[in-house]
């Protein structure tokens, strides 16, 4: 057997591309600091490769921005807009696409979405009619050449034909990406002879559509470019590599393709083995991802041996390559630079680096035995013996609270229409009532008194009455505004998951456990390890102080459960649904607490509830109830009086809106400002029951909107939902924002608001 990887994450362990990135795009390094910098972090990547024993180096699995944003270009694919003479050098094009130009050429970046179910984004690339193609794979080719200087073995990583094409949109047509694939292949085929020449044998030929459903034309276009292209590939051996999920029915269509490997995803498919073993033919090999690429825990390495031996005994190990289950992109770098993370709980993990040990270890127990790695083996077996059995992991007051969850407990008291009325005669407030999300500006002063507070250079009186002064003037700025509902605006919060993660029990947070979301920007995931509940209030003394401050009523901020689920490194020896139900229950918790603490207005956030949703439609019904259930049992242990609101943004919601309703929420607001309300006829075709905010402007420009344009909105939405239920708000939170525009906008939105209420009247 060969240990292999199907790639490394890019950023850095100390996120030195955001940084080298974030120099380039404010012009303190040159094109040539940055191509040098991320040189080598690629180096130190091969290196911590080599150094573990991996026996094929990947290559162009590093990127600057987005691997998908590569591939576009690769082919040859610029769409129109970004071929202007403006952009000058083949980078500025490249990140004109990815994050757009404020001067000179002044274009917008290309939609970005996100990649599968995980928590990275990708740039989506734009086809036309008229695409065509041409292969730019210069710098590829000097990198497989760099490559060759550290390693024997590289394999390219490519990502195939039809998964970029189904990724991107075919602009102006309704037709399938698929069409232009015969005059894709061509490049595809040029691309393989170059691998040729420069003597690469195995190459990973990404298809990560093949762990969604399939219709039958993007199952034939799998089988007709890989049939064309293996006339061409000469000497190189193809792994098809897709991941997340088991292959299911198109395992037998995996196989039959002229590859030379295929490759499983045993952490998240582990039944689809047995099947692959039946269905492999005698000439091909098979990559067994069994090492977990997109969490953070150990791996079971005496349960990983057992399924490689068993793979081993049908077929030899010499047709096996031992893997991770995806690309470690989507781990954090290197568990050497968590000095902090309680011991016990670092004894269990594995970050990236450590994941290819345990690849390294695996296939030298599988080659030669395992008594040749007896220490390692042993030394893990202790750590995942320890895991299961410690006290930390289970808590069985949590346990005796979620046996006791009855149908009450996921129900509010009182119908809508009740609620509606009661919360009416308690807040008072005028129709199409404004508010706003929750966070506003996170300046710099901001900021950096987080940061000394956390370094212990700012002490705890100080920065608290810090945080009470930006609260006083950031009511005193919405009351200015003639705001309805107010927020305490946030400043004390970094990530909104993390925030939670810091303050719950069965939580612990990394220093430097950061992995990529998008671009420079990463996300650093809180990790549930153990059975959660909430030891004391969170945001209860902080939404009090605001309340204190104002007659009219402030809304209490909270992450919902879902969310925080699927933004955190979850563990892997539980249903995902049992953490979630107990996530809800400490949130439930906090709401009762805010109520008792005199809050009539609580939002109850779930931007990740469509995130959600698994990749094959089988399994959407399952998830959606138990998802829908922690988020009503988080949210409905309040009296009729008290509102509950939610907040949902960045998704196609018109698929799940039967899901959106039951979750019952007084209100929902959600983005369609930059869709001029289109989202909002779904919401209107499919009679929304409760109150809903269509966001009336777009939170992620600079750009101050005009109030006209926002009382067109306002009508529009009219037309659509019972002026009773409309709200008035932005479509997200402030918090990348300035205070300058912030002020212009909401002040445009209110007038808004009472002009509409106006011509109602
Ligand atoms: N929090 C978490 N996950 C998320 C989002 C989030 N996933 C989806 C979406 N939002 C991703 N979007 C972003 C937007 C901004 C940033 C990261 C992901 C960001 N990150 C800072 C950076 O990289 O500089 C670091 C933030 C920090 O210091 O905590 O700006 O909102 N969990
Ligand atoms: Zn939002």
């Amino acid at each position: 057997a060969i240990a292999t990887n199907l790639g490394f994450p890019r950023i850095g362990a100390k996120r030195e591309l955001k940084w080298l990135l974030e120099k380039y795009w404010k012009g303190t390094i040159g094109a040539e600091d940055l191509l040098t910098g991320a040189d080598q972090i690629r180096q130190a990547n091969w290196k911590s490769q080599v150094e573990a024993g991996i026996g094929q180096l990947t290559v162009g699995d590093f990127s600057l921005y987005d691997h998908v944003l590569d591939w576009t270009l690769r082919v040859g694919a610029v769409p129109a807009a970004y071929q202007t003479p403006q952009l000058v050098s083949q980078l500025d094009r490249y990140f004109a696409m990815a994050r757009g130009t404020q001067k000179g050429a002044d274009l917008p970046a290309m939609e970005m979405t996100k990649w599968f179910n995980t928590n990275y984004h990708y740039i989506v690339p734009e086809w036309s009619e008229d695409q065509t193609f041409e292969l730019n794979a210069d710098a590829l080719l000097a990198e497989i050449t760099s490559a060759q200087a550290i390693a024997e073995n590289v394999r390219p990583v490519v990502l195939g034909p039809v998964s970029l094409l189904l990724l991107g949109k075919l602009k102006g047509s309704s037709a399938s990406p698929l069409v232009l694939l015969d005059k894709l292949l061509p490049v595809y085929q040029e691309l393989l002879a170059k691998f040729n020449e420069a003597g690469v044998n195995w190459v990973q030929w990404d298809e990560p559509i093949l762990a969604l459903d399939l219709d039958d034309q993007a199952q034939a276009a799998l089988k007709h470019s890989l049939e064309l292209l293996s006339q061409s590939r000469g000497q190189l051996k193809l792994v098809l590599t897709s991941y997340f999920e088991s292959l299911r029915e198109n395992l037998p269509l995996a196989f039959s393709l002229p590859v030379d490997a295929v490759h499983l995803d045993l952490v998240y498919g582990p039944e689809q083995l047995t099947p692959a073993l039946e269905h492999i033919r005698p000439e091909q090999s098979l990559s067994l991802g069994l090492v977990d690429g997109r969490n953070v825990w150990k791996t079971d390495l005496a349960k990983a041996l057992k399924t490689a031996e068993q793979a081993a005994s049908a077929i030899s190990k010499d047709r096996l390559l031992i893997a991770p289950s995806c690309s470690l992109l989507h781990s954090p770098v290197d568990l050497a630079h968590e000095p902090e993370i309680d011991v016990e709980v670092k004894s269990w993990l594995a970050f990236a680096r450590q994941k290819l040990d345990e690849i390294a270890i695996l296939t030298q127990a599988l080659n030669e035995g395992p008594a040749s790695v007896a220490d390692q083996l042993q030394e893990n077996a202790a750590a995942i013996q320890a895991r299961r059995t410690s006290r930390r992991t289970h808590d069985p007051a949590v346990r005796d609270r979620q046996k006791g969850i009855t149908p009450e407990s996921i129900c509010r008291q009182a119908d809508f229409e009740t609620r509606q009325s009661q919360q009416q005669d308690r807040l008072k407030l005028p129709l199409l009532p404004t508010t706003t999300i929750g966070s506003f500006p996170q300046t710099s002063e901001v900021r950096q008194a987080r940061a000394s507070y956390r370094k212990g250079d700012l002490p705890e009186d100080a920065y608290q009455a810090f945080l009470q002064t930006e609260t006083q003037k950031c009511i005193a700025r919405q009351e200015a505004l003639g705001i309805d509902v107010l927020v305490h605006g946030e400043f004390e919060r970094n990530d909104m998951v993390e925030y939670f993660g810091e303050q719950l029990a069965g939580f612990v947070v990394s220093k430097n456990g950061w992995v990529q979301s998008y671009g420079s920007r990463c996300v650093k995931p809180p990790i549930i390890y153990g059975d959660v509940h909430r030891p004391s209030a969170m945001t209860v003394e902080m939404t009090r102080y605001a309340q204190s401050l104002t007659t009219r009523p402030v809304k209490g901020m909270l992450t919902g459960p879902v969310t925080i689920l699927f933004w955190s490194f979850i563990r892997d020896d539980q249903p995902r649904r049992e953490t979630c139900q107990q996530i809800a229950l400490a949130i439930r918790d906090e709401t009762a607490d805010l109520e008792s603490a005199g809050i009539g207005v609580i939002q109850i956030d779930e931007p990740a509830l469509r995130e959600g949703l698994p990749l094959r439609h089988n399994d959407q019904t399952d998830y959606l109830s138990w998802a829908v259930d922690a988020f009503r049992l988080a949210s409905s242990g309040v009296a009729n009086q008290t509102q509950i609101h939610t907040h949902m943004c960045y998704c196609e919601f018109n698929e799940i809106l039967p899901s959106i309703a039951a979750l019952d929420a007084d209100v929902i607001s959600i983005e369609t400002s930059r869709s001029k309300m289109e989202l909002l006829d779904g919401f209107g075709t499919f009679q929304y029951p409760n109150g809903i905010g269509p966001g009336v402007y777009d939170i992620h420009s600079p750009r101050v909107p005009a109030t006209s344009e926002m009382v067109g909105l306002l009508q529009k939405a009219v037309d659509v939902i019972p002026a009773q239920r409309l709200w008035v708000n932005p479509d997200c939170g402030l918090k990348t924002r300035g205070w300058v525009e912030v002020e212009a906008a909401l002040q445009s939105m209110v007038e808004a608001a009472h002009q509409v209420r106006t011509l109602l009247a």
